[in-house]
């Protein structure tokens, strides 16, 4: 780049201009004319279009910071769960009228084109959401950031149901090629994996170690815009596919052999063929560390060789980079950096450690602790030979700190080791992050305050000054002014829009709560939110709901924590009750249960939940007396498009999960920034939306964590709870007895004995709490007007849960970096 790098202009922002660029991208691009062109020619003509308004902005940007090297935020994350493209550039550079206006003078709808866009599934849920929500907010706020990650061929698998059960199809979401990206093949990397290392004495006779791959694999990159929120800034997000060093060996291909000939191809580019779908329960499997290497290398070494200007003086790194670690995938960026310093630029070790040190920063998104990762020693031995070497001595140093300030407490010792002993050697990931970050976050105040005391709690004594929260947010971008444009419009009549980039101002709704007239405004815009639902999925799922019903909603992943199986619990009590006459029809509030999840392929009770919902909601919904009040909708594959229709939709939102379990949650978020009323327990953000919202609009019940955990301590028996409480015990035995099943005992079996068995997220305790803040749920909305009330405070107090204000916090707390703002 020259110092006098030419810019481009962006185009006419004008319906003309729009209908000149789409014009062109039809007939150059897609090789079409109107007159012949299909629903996927006219969505790539108008994303390329709606590109080309963001491209001088995207190479401003870059240039800039080329020019100013300020210190960058590099995002390393496994996932990005990204949702669709095309509506989000749109709002970001202010053409949805436009581009509405354009395509229509076409005889075109944005609507009909808007739904070619297959989203890109590359994350499981909470954490890749979390990812792209916080690159969305880096580049509003003109903070200089790049998200790296891997481009899986194929994301999360999309879900169907066969007589209830889960079935997994792959996501093909390249099908049709992505107009969003741009492959960069020249600048691809070069990535070793297996082999050995072996020791040498270098030029100034010093012992050192140098590692020779086995094999190597290639990184191409493809770039993704970033763009900011009308701030004339488009950051990048850099996504990293796997290609082989030889395309295939003529020689044996020659020969005839054409599957061998291909084989390492094959082989190389499987890293990144698919994304691995577990949430919350990590897959010990030798291709997901290929990925997580894979990515993180690329990624370094993309940093230092294409973002530094040429002769950059690496000691001086932490200037100029922070390497924030999204869970413990990318923790091996850790031994990289060392080895690229200390084995390629030939760094003393110490320098290395306190440069690389200063580097990175881990964020942790688990409390469960058969989350937290771990590597065997063998397998890490046999793919990154070297990076375990670097391991043991990162190790060796540590422990030999910690033997000395605990004057030789040797059980600590053990305890705090990197690598475990038990069941197998292994290399425990949150350990190396926590060691070798120089901050550590939890993502809610709960949280990090559980992994300050709890999970983390000898090397908080031990760092305390590396541990602080920040707690998660989402852009109200997507999720309020893309997703809820009728909300938008009428939070934006009353305050000014200033709200889409400073949430705090949604506080100035709070006197609006008692206006009867913006409450019916605000009755009316969800009354229009049920509608579009109801023809979502209506159209999608052929499902059938009635708007004029509470809209009652559980949509994350399937997990035995999250406690899905407690929300259907107390839908079969109402039926129950119904069916056996205790509960006239009449006196109840007509509800539809709506569940959105997926689970993991590999985890079979999550699998059997699934069915189960969908075996009790098939008889629910034709039960002539039931079905009139109460109703279970269970559309398939949810995703992060159906979340748009669907949050700004809701009533309730169930945030459920047992205390001390669930990190943070960033639905629970979603759904108070529009207006649903949250039943929930005492657990991770929930903590914080309920403190702001107030007790009043918010539905409490459950254990508290240090309940459930005195109660584990004691040793808690399912059974005790099941035996005091008769209409757990019906429900139960509706379950048991093949009621929801074709009267076979056995089919969900297995669900029932394991709640009276182990139980292990206390359902059964919970249970009647659940039940007692439900009957409050129906009271509530018995009164209109109060409830609305309760949701617009809802909307005015939760300004806290935007993304950027947690990326203020990341950078105060922890980036110390400074936006660098368009001139
Ligand atoms: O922090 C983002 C989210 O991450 C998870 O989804 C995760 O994958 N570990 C957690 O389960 C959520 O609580 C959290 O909000």
């Amino acid at each position: 780049m020259t110092e006098n790098t030419p810019l481009i202009s962006s185009p006419e922002h004008s319906v003309e201009g729009f209908v000149r660029e789409f014009m062109r991208e039809l007939n150059f691009s897609q090789g079409t004319v109107l007159e012949r062109s299909t629903v996927n020619d006219e969505y790539l003509a108008l994303a390329r279009t709606v590109r080309h308004y963001l491209m001088a902005q995207w190479m401003e940007t870059t240039v800039d910071h080329y020019r100013a090297q300020p210190k960058a935020v590099a995002y390393l994350s496994a996932e990005y769960l990204l949702g669709r493209q095309l509506d989000n550039a749109l709002i970001a550079t202010d053409l949805v009228e436009i581009a509405t206006e354009a395509l229509a003078s076409l005889g075109l709808d944005l609507a009909d084109l808007r739904e070619a866009e297959v989203e890109p599934g590359l994350g499981n849920g909470g954490l890749g959401r979390l990812a792209a929500c916080f690159i969305d907010s880096l580049a509003t706020m003109s903070v200089p950031a790049i998200g790296y990650g891997i481009r899986y061929e194929y994301g999360i698998f999309r879900q169907t149901f066969a007589d209830g059960r889960q079935v997994e199809e792959p996501d093909n979401w390249l099908e049709y090629g992505s107009p969003w990206e741009f492959a960069h093949p020249e600048h691809e990397v070069t990535v070793g994996f297996g082999g050995h290392t072996e020791k040498y004495t270098d030029d100034d006779g010093v012992e050192r170690s140098r590692w020779v791959p086995g094999w190597r694999v290639l990184g191409v990159p493809h770039n993704y815009m970033v763009p900011g929120y009308r701030n004339g800034r488009v950051n990048t997000l850099r996504l990293w596919s796997a290609r082989a060093t030889h395309a295939f060996d003529l020689k044996i291909f020659n020969y005839g052999d054409y599957a061998e000939a291909v084989r390492s191809q094959t082989f190389a580019e499987n890293i990144s063929k698919v994304l691995y779908p577990e949430d919350s329960t990590p897959q010990g499997k030798e291709l997901r560390l290929q990925q997580q290497y894979f990515f993180v290398a690329c990624s370094i070494r993309d940093f230092i060789d294409q973002l530094l200007p040429r002769g950059f003086d690496l000691h001086r790194l932490p200037e100029r980079i922070v390497f924030q670690l999204n869970d413990t995938h990318p923790v091996i960026g850790i031994p990289e950096l060392m080895r690229v310093l200390v084995d390629e630029h030939g760094f003393e070790w110490d320098d290395a450690w306190d440069v690389t040190r200063r580097c990175f920063a881990y964020t942790c998104h688990t409390l469960l602790p058969e989350a937290l990762e771990v590597w065997p020693v063998e397998l890490m031995g046999r793919l990154l030979p070297r990076h375990l070497e670097i391991i043991y001595r990162i190790n060796d140093e540590f422990l030999a700190d910690v033997r000395e300030r605990s004057g030789g407490d040797e059980l600590l010792v053990r305890r705090m080791s990197i690598i475990a002993e038990h069941p197998e050697r292994a290399v425990r990931m949150a350990y190396l992050a926590t060691v070798g970050g120089a901050r550590v976050n939890g993502v809610a105040e709960l949280h990090s305050q559980l992994l300050r005391d709890k999970v983390l709690a000898d090397f908080a004594s031990f760092f305390p000054e590396k541990f602080t929260n920040v707690t998660n947010g989402v852009t109200p971008r997507r999720f309020v002014k893309l997703a809820n444009p009728g909300l938008s419009g009428l939070i934006t009549e009353a305050i000014g829009d200033g709200w889409v980039t400073d949430l705090d101002r949604l506080r100035e709704l709070e006197p609006l709560a008692e206006d009867a007239e913006f409450r019916r405004r605000f009755r009316e815009v969800k009354a229009a939110n049920k509608d579009r639902l109801v023809d979502l999925l209506r159209r999608r799922d052929g499902i059938e709901i009635d708007p004029s019903t509470m809209l009652d909603v559980m949509v994350k992943r399937l997990h035995e924590y999250k406690r899905q199986l407690l929300k259907l619990l107390h839908v079969v009590t109402v039926y129950d009750r119904i069916t056996t006459g205790e509960l006239a029809v009449a006196g109840v509030t007509p509800r539809t249960v709506v569940f959105g999840a997926k689970a993991a392929p590999g985890y079979v009770m999550a699998k059997q939940i699934i069915a189960l919902i969908n075996h009790v909601g098939a008889v629910v919904n034709s039960h002539p007396e039931v079905s009139g009040v109460l109703r279970v909708a269970f559309p398939a594959n949810y995703n992060v498009t159906v979340a748009e229709t669907l949050v700004p939709a809701a009533d309730l939102s169930e945030q459920i999960s047992l205390a001390g379990k669930e990190a943070s949650g960033t639905g629970n978020m979603k759904f108070a920034l529009n207006g649903a009323l949250t039943i929930g327990t005492d657990d991770g953000a929930n903590v914080e939306i309920r403190k702001l919202v107030g007790d009043d609009n918010f539905f409490l019940f459950g254990l508290t964590e240090p309940e459930a955990s005195a109660i584990a301590e004691r040793g808690y028996r399912p059974t005790s709870y099941y035996e005091e409480n008769e209409s757990l015990r019906r429900a139960l035995h509706l379950i048991a007895t093949g009621v929801f099943s074709h009267g076979d005992r056995s089919t969900f079996e297995p669900v029932v004995s394991n709640l009276l068995g182990e139980d292990r997220f206390m359902v059964l305790a919970d249970y009647q709490s659940y039940l007692d803040a439900q009957e409050r749920v129906d009271a509530a909305y018995a009164d209109p007007e109060a409830w609305s009330r309760s949701a617009v405070l809802n909307v005015a107090r939760s300004g806290f849960f935007s993304s950027d204000r947690s990326m203020r916090d990341y950078l105060e707390r922890i980036w110390h970096a400074e936006p660098l703002p368009s001139s």
